[in-house]
């Protein structure tokens, strides 16, 4: 484990387990050092990106940054960045973002990433492809060899019209991989889960690797119905992971 002191005063080291939030934490701090003020900056959504929205508010309130906009992902995140007084606006105002940070579900070893899990993925995807540097923060856990290959979801964002009709040409897709394609329902009522966009969302589960990602991103998309898909590839330009043995940068 990390090694901290073991009481404030003590100068022995001691190993201590971290929680996962923890970890997130820490990466989700790490992440906030290349914020300066005056950026424009993509607030991203889940529970690691939470911690850094919190950082930047308790570092306005301190006074030690201050001029910055904050583009939420979600209205989650609009809602979390009203409450700690950041002050927001939009891609309508801001077309160029200098910086954002995020979560991720997954990330592979050239730093492609699958998001959504959470739900927010169409907007993550506007605002993070319209950004200068893109920083993922991230526990170790989400370190994957292939996106898709953990037998998780693969989200995609698609229109509620017929979306039996959708999930379907989804799943004949990727055949091969052994696909099989899910509506996301609600935890709470069973309903079908409704993004911030009022879409749906198709979780896609592999039992075999699904093979080339930009083809596979390709054929998604090219589907009339999706509107957006959870793989974020060549995108990340940083991915921060806290590990039990510390910190790692990757850099693309
Ligand atoms: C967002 O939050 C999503 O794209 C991703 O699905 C999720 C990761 O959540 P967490 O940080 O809670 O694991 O970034």
């Amino acid at each position: 484990g990390i090694l901290v002191p073991s009481s404030p005063s003590s100068a022995t080291l001691s190993p201590v387990i971290l929680t996962q939030d923890e970890l997130k934490r820490i990466a989700a701090y790490k992440a906030v050092e290349y914020v300066k003020s005056g950026m424009v900056l993509g607030l991203g959504t889940g529970s690691t990106a939470k911690h850094a929205v919190d950082r930047i508010g308790e570092l306005l309130r301190q006074g030690k940054l201050h001029s910055i906009v904050g583009i939420p992902t979600s209205k989650k995140t609009h809602d979390q960045a009203v409450s700690l007084g950041i002050p927001l606006s939009d891609l309508d105002a801001h077309p160029v973002v200098d910086l954002a940070i995020d979560g991720a579900d997954e990330v592979d070893p050239f730093l492609n990433l699958v998001k959504g899990r959470g739900g927010s993925l169409l907007r993550e995807k506007m605002v993070e492809s319209s950004c200068r540097k893109f920083v993922v923060i991230v526990d170790e856990s989400k370190l994957v060899k292939h996106l898709g290959g953990s037998g998780l979801a693969m989200p995609v964002e698609i229109v509620p019209f017929c979306w039996k009709f959708t999930a379907q040409r989804l799943q004949n897709l990727f055949e091969d991989s052994g696909c099989v394609a899910q509506l996301r329902t609600s935890v709470e009522n069973g309903e079908p889960f409704v993004t911030d966009n009022r879409n749906y969302i198709v979780d896609l589960y592999f039992k075999k690797d699904i093979g080339d990602l930009k083809a596979a991103s390709d054929e998604i998309l090219r589907l009339a119905g999706v509107v957006e898909h959870g793989m974020f590839l060549d995108m990340a330009t940083t991915v921060i992971v806290a590990g039990e043995l510390g910190v790692t940068v990757k850099n693309k």
